[in-house]
């Protein structure tokens, strides 16, 4: 590979890659063997499929800018490292649950990795109403784990301080989610984008005073608990499944933060697929069921992150915070200030989870949940309740005791006509 940084195209990609022993090993040694395709749709890199007579690869380079919006934006070659680094610490935390990482170049911004035959991204499933076995209990599970293994809960605290300051550096990206997901949303900035028929709603947004401070309060949090590493940008795009198997990819976001953000940001992507529905099934049968089906893996996610902390708590808490010589060692129960926690780590997932709501549909990086909705009076019907019912979710994240209450304030808000 050459030292000097090179986006790879797919003339330059067969003869540069294959002199790399670990890519070579995975696909096969004759460049003129592969078949080479781009698949990349997310907003910021290149993504190849190189497949060859020994096996499949996946190669993801970052290009020095936002490929979303392109060079007016530069952007650094370096989130690959931070992905690199956020994928071995997700297999560490949670064996399994990201690909396989082959090879990785940081001067080249490029990760070879294990390629998901026959896993398709769940957004896309959730668009086609599919559904997905032993999803809420992998990802309730995973961010528990991802959660727990990255505090200072279980890690030896030095290692979590290195963890810290590494992350710490991944301040471009931070910086992505600082201005699109906490601030844009919340005044005219430059590239916002909304669906016409909105304007009323978001003038409601931006007139709420309360609302706005509770979003910086979860913004300060964001910039200042580390409590944990945390994926950074788990929305069913980052999520990977096949009928009964689910994978989680894409951790560039990645960066220390409060417990309850992964959580929280994936529940409001599962909320905006819940209130999307009646645009993308054909009858309100089918829409009624999937819908329901979508607000048990809400219910389900919820519950299984849950568990697995509170079974973490008891067997895998080993770091500096709650220890058992402060507790147990003293014949004191622990339970009580471990509930104290998770209701701390639910009120943010709550609030992350109304400002995700707020962002997709005001800000730039919309989902195709709704920007797949042809009928843009019906998009912007079904965006106003979601846009609503994140306000809701900001306002009384303190007081939303349990994830009952947000599934029957998503039942009610899919009744609603608010324009
Ligand atoms: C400019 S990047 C826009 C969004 O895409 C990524 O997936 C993150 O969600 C980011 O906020
Ligand atoms: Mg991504």
């Amino acid at each position: 590979m050459y030292k000097e940084y090179e986006p790879l195209n797919l003339d330059n990609l067969p003869n540069r890659l294959s002199e790399i022993n670990e890519i070579a090993d995975r696909v096969g040694a004759d460049p003129k063997t592969w078949i080479v395709n781009e698949v990349g749709d997310g907003n910021l890199n290149l993504v190849f499929i190189i497949k060859g007579p020994v096996g499949t690869i996946i190669v993801k380079q970052a290009l020095p800018y936002v490929r979303l919006v392109g060079d007016s934006w530069p952007l650094t070659l370096d989130r690959a490292f931070f992905e690199y680094n956020a994928l071995l610490r997700q297999d560490q935390r949670d064996p399994g649950i990201a690909p396989e990482v082959y090879y990785f170049d940081k001067e080249q911004g490029l990760i070879a990795m294990e390629y998901l035959a026959e896993h398709k991204i769940l957004r896309q499933k959730l668009i086609a109403g599919e559904k997905v076995r032993g999803l809420a209990s992998t990802i309730g599970k995973h961010c528990a784990k991802l959660a727990f293994k990255g505090s200072d809960l279980h890690m030896l605290t030095q290692d979590k301080k290195n963890d810290v300051a590494l992350f710490q550096k991944n301040n471009e990206l931070m910086a992505i989610t600082e201005n699109l997901v906490f601030t844009d949303p919340y005044f005219e900035a430059e590239m916002n984008q909304n669906t016409k028929g909105l304007e009323g709603i978001i003038k409601l947004l931006r007139d709420d005073v309360e609302l706005k401070s509770k979003v910086q309060h979860m913004l300060k949090k964001f910039t200042s608990n580390a409590e944990t590493m945390c994926h950074g940008d788990l929305h069913s795009g980052s999520i990977m499944c096949t009928p009964d198997k689910t994978r989680v990819i894409d951790p560039e976001f990645a960066f220390c933060g409060p417990m309850g953000f992964d959580l929280g940001m994936l529940i409001a992507n599962y909320l905006m697929a819940f209130f999307s529905q009646p645009a993308h099934r054909s009858s309100s049968s089918d829409t009624e069921t999937y819908q329901e089906w979508i607000l048990n893996i809400i219910e389900n996610t919820t519950k299984s992150f849950v568990d697995e902390f509170i079974l973490l708590w008891k067997t895998e808490r080993k770091g500096i915070l709650y220890p058992e010589s402060v507790f147990e060692n003293q014949g004191h129960s622990s339970l009580a200030a471990m509930n104290d926690l998770l209701q701390e780590i639910w009120v943010d997932a709550v609030t992350v989870c109304g400002i995700e709501m707020h962002r997709r549909c005001l800000s730039l990086a919309h989902n195709a949940d709704f920007e797949e909705i042809n009928d843009l009076a019906l998009k912007a019907k079904l965006e106003a309740r979601n846009l609503i019912m994140g306000r809701e979710l900001i306002l009384k994240a303190h007081s939303l005791n349990g994830v009952e209450y947000i599934l029957e304030m998503a039942r009610d808000f899919n009744r609603k006509e608010l324009i």
